[in-house]
């Protein structure tokens, strides 16, 4: 059979999954749907984070924020978790026009076990995950281990918790 994969990609999926973090934020539209979609749409989701009210932080004034962590074991590399990403995000009729203004639906990928890289497409970690309570407070609710009380109560911004997007 002859496969349209690449070399790269192929070598990548026969790695063992690894846990990995992606944050997603909606403050556009009909955010817990943006945001419902694209948790539905997300491959290898193992949990689910409870859903917050977020203050905005940085950029232009713009409306409150809904955000969440979702975790995923996965086999992708981070080159193609990002594709993924963007994909659905595109999806999600999301416009890049002003940097950290208002959007229908934002997914960054915060961390992934064992991997460090530093690119122009693509920080892992996240540069400015332990910054912000709207990453952190989420992130302590699926990864204790990752994210200590002394540094969720150093970030910055007001969180909320709000009705969870799915039921338990
Ligand atoms: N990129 C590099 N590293 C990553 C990564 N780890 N995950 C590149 C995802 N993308 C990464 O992102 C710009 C480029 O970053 C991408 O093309 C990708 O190649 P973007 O999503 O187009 O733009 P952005 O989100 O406006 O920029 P940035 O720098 O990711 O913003 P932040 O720092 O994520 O902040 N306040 C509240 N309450 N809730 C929020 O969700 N979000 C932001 C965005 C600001 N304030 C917020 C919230
Ligand atoms: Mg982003």
């Amino acid at each position: 059979m002859i496969s349209s994969e690449s070399a790269a990609a192929q070598e990548s999926r026969q790695l063992a999954p690894v846990r990995a973090f992606l944050s997603l934020g909606s403050n556009l539209g009909d955010r817990r749907a943006y945001l419902k979609a694209a948790v539905d749409s997300l491959p290898d989701v193992v949990a689910v984070s409870p859903l917050y009210e977020t203050d905005p932080v940085g950029g232009p004034e713009q409306g409150a924020y809904l955000n969440l962590v979702v975790e995923l074991a996965t086999s992708l590399s981070p080159d193609q978790l990002l594709g993924i990403c963007h994909r659905i995000e595109t999806a999600s009729d999301r416009v890049r026009d002003v940097r950290w203004g208002a959007r229908t639906l934002d997914i960054d990928i915060l961390w992934m076990q064992g991997i460090v890289q530093d690119s122009e497409r693509l920080t892992i970690p996240h540069p400015r995950w332990k910054e912000r309570r709207f990453v952190l407070a989420p992130l302590r609710d699926l990864a204790p281990d990752l994210v200590s009380e002394v540094e969720l109560n150093l970030a910055e911004g007001t969180v909320i918790q709000v009705e969870p997007l799915f039921e338990r």
